[in-house]
C-alpha cells in the first residue's frame, strides 16, 4: 500500500466550559460531538476519542478538565491526533420565578431579595437583586457549591414576608418557585399595626407593588394581609415570629427605635391602634 500521508482530523469539536449539574453531584452531562477524518486512501476512517479521565465519551464530565485524544490510524499505519478539552465548573445555579402579591403593578420594580438555600452539606445565603415585570421575576443564582438542594426561602427584606419552599432539580439547574406575602414593611415576619403605621407616615418601603406611589392600593394589601407570619429558614430551628400587634403605644414606638411611627396616632391618644386604622380608612 502506498503512503498517502497522515489522515487529516476536521471539525475538531470546540473545547466546552460548563457547569456542573443539578443533582449530579459536581458533574455535566454534555456530548461533544465527533471530528471528521479525511484519508486519501481509506474512506469512511474515523476518529477515536479517549478521555484523559478514562472514562467512555458519553460519561459524564467531572469537575475541572478532562481531554479528549482523537485518534485516526490509517492502513499505513500513519498517525494524527487532535484535542478537545471539556472544563466543568464545580458550582451549581438555581434559577428563581418569584411573584409578589398584590394589584396594579405598572412596568418594572427593583427589588433586594434575601436567600437562603439549603442542602445535604449546609445552607447557602445570598442576596439578590430582582428586577420584576408585573409583580413577576426571574433570576439565577450562578455560583451555588455542588450539593444536593431541597428547600429555599426568599423574601423581598423591606416588603414581604419570609417564605419557604421546595428546591426542584429541573436537569441542568436547580429550581425554586415562590410566592411572596406583600405588606411586612417593618421586617420582623409578622404583618401587624407597625407595618400599616409605616404605611400612614408614607415609609419609603410602603410602596408595596411597585407602581410608584403610596396610596390605598398598598394600604389595602397590609389589611389583607394583617396577622400573617413568615416562614422559618430552611433547615434551621423554628423560631416563631412575634404574635402580630393590633395596638402599640407610642412610648413602645420610641423604645423599638420607630418614633417616626407615632405619626399613625392620628386620634393623639398615645396608640396606634384600630382606632387610627378606622379613622384612616373612612
Ligand atoms: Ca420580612
Ligand atoms: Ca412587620
Ligand atoms: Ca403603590
Ligand atoms: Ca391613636
Amino acid at each position: 500500500m502506498v503512503d498517502d500521508g497522515a489522515p487529516v482530523i476536521s471539525d475538531v469539536p470546540a473545547n466546552q466550559y460548563a457547569q456542573a449539574q443539578a443533582g449530579e453531584g459536581g458533574f455535566a452531562i454534555l456530548s461533544i460531538g465527533t471530528p471528521t477524518v479525511t484519508d486519501a486512501c481509506a474512506p469512511g476512517l474515523t476518529a477515536t476519542g479517549t478521555r484523559s479521565d478514562g472514562r467512555a465519551l458519553n460519561a459524564a464530565w467531572p469537575s475541572g478538565t478532562t481531554t479528549v485524544t482523537w485518534s485516526a490510524t490509517d492502513p499505513c499505519g500513519n498517525v494524527s491526533l487532535a484535542y478537545t478539552t471539556v472544563t466543568v465548573n464545580p458550582t451549581n445555579t438555581m434559577d428563581f420565578q418569584v411573584a409578589w402579591s398584590g394589584t396594579g403593578f405598572s412596568g418594572s420594580m427593583s427589588r433586594s431579595l434575601s436567600l437562603t438555600m439549603f442542602g445535604g452539606l449546609g445552607t447557602q445565603t445570598r442576596t439578590a437583586t430582582a428586577n420584576a415585570s408585573n409583580g413577576n421575576a426571574a433570576f439565577s443564582v450562578t455560583d451555588l457549591p455542588v450539593d444536593t438542594y431541597t428547600c429555599a426561602t426568599i423574601e423581598d427584606s423591606a416588603r414581604s414576608l419570609r417564605r419557604r419552599v421546595s428546591v426542584s432539580d429541573a436537569g441542568v439547574n436547580w429550581s425554586a418557585t415562590g410566592a411572596l406575602v406583600s405588606g411586612d414593611i417593618i421586617n420582623d415576619e409578622v404583618i401587624d399595626v407597625l407595618d400599616w403605621g409605616a404605611y400612614v407616615v408614607r415609609n419609603a418601603n410602603a410602596d408595596l407593588n411597585g407602581d410608584g406611589v403610596i396610596n390605598t392600593t398598598d394600604g389595602n394589601l397590609i389589611l389583607a394581609n394583617f396577622g400573617l407570619r413568615g416562614d422559618s429558614v430552611c433547615g434551621g430551628s423554628f423560631t416563631d415570629p412575634p404574635a402580630p400587634r393590633t395596638e402599640v403605644s407610642v412610648s413602645d414606638l420610641v423604645a423599638m427605635g420607630l418614633p417616626e411611627l407615632a405619626g399613625a396616632d392620628l386620634n393623639g391618644d398615645g396608640w396606634v391602634d384600630g382606632r387610627d386604622m378606622d379613622m384612616f380608612q373612612n
